[in-house]
């Protein structure tokens, strides 16, 4: 396995696994059983499920259930369960503004460095006087266990645990001296709890003690059925703590009796059991920590324990299916299908699995709604789910590209209102952002770097080599636009145009001319995270700024337009926009990463990164038969870098081979992301370690393999590899307000439904046969490719 990642990055990552390990997840936690495993369990009957026949020996083996603020990692243990719970809001530390004051007297002698080549020099002085204080942010951290004790025994037959995807419930089930037991667990977004409910097919036969464990400072109480969990969250690089928590797990008993102690329940002799988890924390919003945890917990339980199980249930089932059952993929099956998800990830490389590519695309899915609904917080490095106090990159936002690629299958795969949490985000950092933009440029609009955290920190942060790029928040906006192009929505648009606007005005006030061409460049800067021969990252106009500013300058002006506002702004943005450095071609014909040719020269030239790439892969500059001789230039460059990366480096190379329209590749790239150096048993995607970019950047690929939209025409199965002769997909959007089910054999199109949803005209296009189409909103075509 060969894994690019920056030294001192990993060297981090790896130093704070260990330590979170030995803090905070005794073995005890989830012990292995040493009793017999005998039988084997058949697979589930719903083919889009991971299953595996041993319960989870580690986290990464564990299922992720979520409601998008309430997550649970669910072990499936024989006489141990654990629950591992999160909130989305419970990070470390409290509001806090990192805004450095000698930073704008410090901006024209950093600039000065740079224009005059000293590069290595602009990095120090920008690390002594520019960065944000604290020069970290916080961490997304975990709430704790629920930790059920269940009675020994010696042999269990027919073990399975499985996750099914379009259900989103986890079931784990098995007979032990003759009884089958079964514990079902879901993370209801109807009622904002967890339930887990445990049945035996014998009466009376469901025992079991549970208890909370946590690493954060806590104390655990029991009261009138209910187990209470308080804390405080930690503070950090000193900023203090400001948000308690509460989590409470109610017991609910057919039969049976229940016994209080005084940090622990019992069951005994029960004929099922139901569990109602709640977690709340007193996070309002970025600046606001004033909320009422225990009311807000007490509320839900109190609801919920007036439901049945299974109104709960099919209430949680049909809000789900709502969301998931948009879309559907069948690339075809094989025996493989029958086999454990774990063991799938082992032969992928090397078999014939199709399915395991459906099912991966569709857990990418069921990820983005488990962990990002509307009114929770998006979904970090980790979506929603994380069981360290110091988690690899603190678990957050990681704004150069990880959050972004986290939102990249939210429109094409049909999750729109998947997309409001990043909105929201967006919404927050223009006012934290106003204040860096102040402060440490003397620029209007606002401004956030590579980083984001639970409460909207803006700053340059970690070092220089790494935080100090200003480009982030317009990065984020593109966001904005996609979703107006996929919905069409004009309110959304005018709600949105002031965050586009004033990140579009924070450049015009920062954009400098570059002394050789006298194009308008960003500086300082960098290409995130590459260093360029002189030993550092840091830089004026690297190609991916430049590429973000036309994108963020044409998308602001178009919105302007659609709205009828801000004329001599537009025509401000145009001139500023013709003046940003273009788009070059180096010596070995690859797209420079930078103002000058230094590709070739640089110390990592197969580096994780391919910024700018961002281009043609998610933005719009470069079109492969809008700019063709840019387009060759961006394979070149792929070339280059080579097939091998991290996670999310792989997804990224992935949609762009996609746009390339190289099917093959693609899912050459996609064989190394779906293996188990890139892919841990439970399907999480791995950097290593944990990342979940990895899983939405694997989704969006798929799709764009079989759909693409950003060049004007809707273009139907542009990168179908061999590897699916045959298929459909129902369900994919596209842009201009478009619903896309198509159908294929042998390698060639066969059916193609197009409705539109916002009557905008379009233009077809299946190889080299195009058709243009005028559809009012509501109305479908059928297409055959001909
Ligand atoms: C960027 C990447 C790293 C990692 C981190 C969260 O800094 O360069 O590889 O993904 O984000």
């Amino acid at each position: 396995m060969n894994i690019h990642l920056h030294a001192t990055v990993a060297a981090f990552a790896i130093a704070s696994l260990l330590q979170a390990r030995a803090a905070e997840a005794p073995a005890t936690l989830n012990p292995h059983y040493t009793g017999q495993f005998v039988g084997e369990a058949s697979p589930p009957a719903e083919p889009l499920s991971l299953w595996y026949r041993r319960p989870a020996a580690q986290w990464v083996e564990a299922l992720a259930i979520g409601n998008g603020r309430l997550g649970a990692m669910v072990f499936g243990g024989i006489e141990r369960e654990r629950l591992q719970l999160n909130e989305d809001t419970l990070w470390a530390a409290g509001p806090y503004d990192p805004s450095n004051t000698n930073a704008l007297a410090a901006l024209p002698e950093a600039r000065r460095l740079v224009f005059a080549g000293r590069y290595r020099e602009a990095e120090k002085f920008i690390q002594a006087n520019m960065m944000a204080r604290p020069l970290r942010e916080m961490p997304y951290q975990p709430v704790g266990d629920l930790v059920l004790d269940l009675p020994e025994t010696r042999q269990v037959e027919n073990y399975r645990r499985d996750l099914n995807l379009d259900t989103a419930v986890a079931t784990t089930r098995y007979t032990a001296d003759g009884v089958t037991f079964t514990r079902e667990v879901f993370a209801s977004p109807v009622d904002q709890v967890i339930v887990m409910r445990l049945t035996a097919d014998r009466p009376g036969k469901v025992s079991f003690g549970c208890t909370f464990r946590s690493p954060q400072s806590n104390t655990v109480s029991v009261a009138d059925h209910t187990l209470w969990l308080r804390g405080v969250n930690p503070p950090q690089h000193g900023t203090p703590g400001a948000l308690k928590f509460v989590a409470a797990a109610r017991v609910v008993l057919e039969g049976g009796r229940l016994a209080e102690a005084p940090g622990s329940l019992s069951v005994t002799g029960a004929d099922s059991a139901t569990l109602l988890i709640a977690a709340a924390t007193s996070y309002r919003n970025y600046h606001h920590v004033s909320g009422n945890p225990e009311k807000a917990v007490l509320r839900r339980l109190r609801a919920a324990r007036k439901k049945p199980f299974a109104r709960l249930l099919a209430a949680h089932v049909a809000e789900h299916q709502r969301l998931f059952r948009r879309v559907q993929l069948d690339l075809g099956t094989s025996d493989a299908a029958r086999l454990p998800t774990d063991e799938r990830i082992k032969n992928f490389d090397s078999g014939n699995d199709p399915q395991l590519a459906a099912l991966y695309f569709q857990f990418g899915r069921y990820l983005l709604i488990s962990c990002s609904r509307p009114g929770g917080q998006p979904a970090n490095l980790q979506g929603l789910w994380n069981e360290s106090m110091s988690p690899p990159w603190e678990s957050k936002y990681t704004i150069n590209i990880n959050t972004e690629m986290n939102y990249w299958p939210a429109e094409a795969c049909n999750l729109g209102e998947c997309h409001q949490p990043l909105f929201a985000m967006i919404d927050d950092l223009t006012h934290t952002g106003a204040r860096m933009a102040k402060v440490q440029y003397g620029a209007r609009g606002w401004v956030a770097h590579h980083n984001t955290d639970l409460w909207r920190a803006t700053g340059p942060v970690d070092g220089a080599v790494h935080g100090f790029w200003p480009t982030g928040g317009a990065w984020l906006c593109l966001d904005l636009w996609e979703h107006y192009r996929f919905t069409g929505d004009r309110r959304f648009l005018a709600k949105s145009y002031p965050a586009m606007k004033g990140a579009a005005q924070f450049f015009l006030d920062t954009l400098v001319e570059e002394p050789r061409h006298g194009w308008l460049v960003t500086c300082p800067s960098m290409s995130p995270e590459n260093k360029h021969p002189f030993g550092t990252s840091i830089c004026a106009g690297p190609t991916m700024d430049m590429q973000i500013l036309r994108d963020l300058f044409a998308n602001t002006i178009q919105a302007a337009e659609v709205l009828g506002v801000d004329k001599g702004f537009r025509a401000q943005l145009a001139a500023a926009r013709a003046r940003l450095a273009p788009n070059q071609v180096g010596e070995a014909g690859q797209l420079q990463e930078w103002l000058e040719d230094w590709d070739m020269q640089a110390p990592e030239r197969h580096h994780r990164h391919v910024s700018h790439l961002y281009g043609f892969y998610p933005g719009n500059d470069i079109t492969l038969r809008g700019t063709p001789e840019l387009a060759a230039a961006v394979r070149k460059s792929l070339e280059i870098r080579g097939d091998n990366a991290t996670g999310w480096g792989l997804a990224w190379r992935l949609n762009l081979w996609a746009r390339l329209q190289d099917g093959d590749h693609a899912y050459a790239i996609l064989r190394s992301l779906l293996s188990p150096g890139r892919t841990y048993p439970n399907l999480f995607d791995a950097h290593p370690p944990f990342q979940i970019d990895g899983n939405f950047g694997g989704t969006a690929g798929i799709a764009e393999m079989l759909l693409q939209s950003h060049a004007g025409q809707l273009e139907l199965l542009p990168a179908l590899p061999q590897a699916w002769p045959t298929g459909s997909v129902k369900g994919l959007r596209a842009r201009g307000g478009f619903e896309v089910d198509l159908a294929w054999h042998e390698g060639k199109l066969t059916s193609a439904n197009i409705r539109s949803l916002a009557g905008e005209p379009c233009a077809l296009r299946y190889g080299n046969t195009t058709r243009p189409v005028k559809l009012p909103a509501g109305r479908a075509f059928q297409w055959d490719g001909h």
